[in-house]
């Protein structure tokens, strides 16, 4: 059995990782940064983006694909914001894939964008394994979920170049130790940054934010390098 298993999912890995790499090459020759979103169901994805399109839109043109298993709630959530977004269903799908954003991709306009934001579904373990040709891998932790999720789930701490710690607000109801996750996360990350935040406050925002501006600043330099 493990013969024929291992194969057949290193090819699904593959085809993945082609169909990713056409999806890098069209974001790059667009020039724009694309994200893509990962936590537990429920850690704050979509309160992120709401708070962070009401702090950006205006200054920066941004986009969001949404994944779930069903619905198309978070879509209409972002909607509401005055920002394109579409929705992905996976349909019990656990992740979502190279194919599934080339698709999306058809129902979004991308002029004037310069930020692509793709809400995974919520899980922390297969969405680590599937690039979609996003820039930067972002998780979030909410600390109603414990400090022993870095021990738990190592690679998706891993491959995230910023974690995003939220719900600090509920710092005071929770036994979560914010020096037990730096810690745990450094030794698996150590060049990983790491943002307090709290989407309900408000609290932590600034650095978060100077953060995605200054990427997008980077990709929007790229973008009229090309075009000179
Ligand atoms: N107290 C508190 N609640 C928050 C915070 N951020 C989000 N929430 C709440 O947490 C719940 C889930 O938030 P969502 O933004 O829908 O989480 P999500 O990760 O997008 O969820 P899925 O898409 O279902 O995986 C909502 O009731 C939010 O209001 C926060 O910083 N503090
Ligand atoms: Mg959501």
């Amino acid at each position: 059995m493990t013969e024929i298993k291992v194969p057949v999912v290193r090819n699904i890995l593959q085809a993945n990782e082609r169909l990713a790499a056409e999806n890098r090459r069209r974001f790059d020759e667009a020039g724009i940064f694309v994200v893509n979103l990962m936590s537990s169901p429920g850690a704050g994805k979509t309160s992120l983006l709401e708070k962070t399109i009401d702090a950006l839109a205006g200054r920066i043109g941004i986009a969001v694909i949404e994944g779930d298993l069903q619905s198309s709630y978070d879509a209409e959530r972002i909607q509401k914001k005055g920002v394109q977004a579409v929705q992905i269903n996976t349909d019990g799908g656990c992740h979502l894939d190279g194919n599934m954003i080339q698709i999306a991709l058809e129902s979004l306009d991308l002029s004037g964008v310069d930020l692509l934001i793709i809400e995974n579904v919520g899980n922390l373990v297969c969405p680590a394994e599937f690039n979609l040709g996003e820039h930067e891998k972002i998780m979030i932790l909410s600390v109603a979920e414990g400090d022993d999720k870095p021990v738990k789930y190592p690679l998706m701490f891993q491959i995230c170049s910023v974690l995003l710690v939220n719900k600090i607000d509920l710092l005071p109801y929770t036994d979560c130790d914010m020096s037990k996750i730096r810690e745990r996360v450094g030794q698996l990350n150590a060049r990983g940054k790491i943002f307090e935040i709290s989407c309900r406050t408000g609290e932590g925002f600034a650095p978060w934010l100077s953060w995605i501006e200054e990427k997008v600043g980077e990709h929007r330099t790229l973008r009229a390098g090309k075009q000179s």
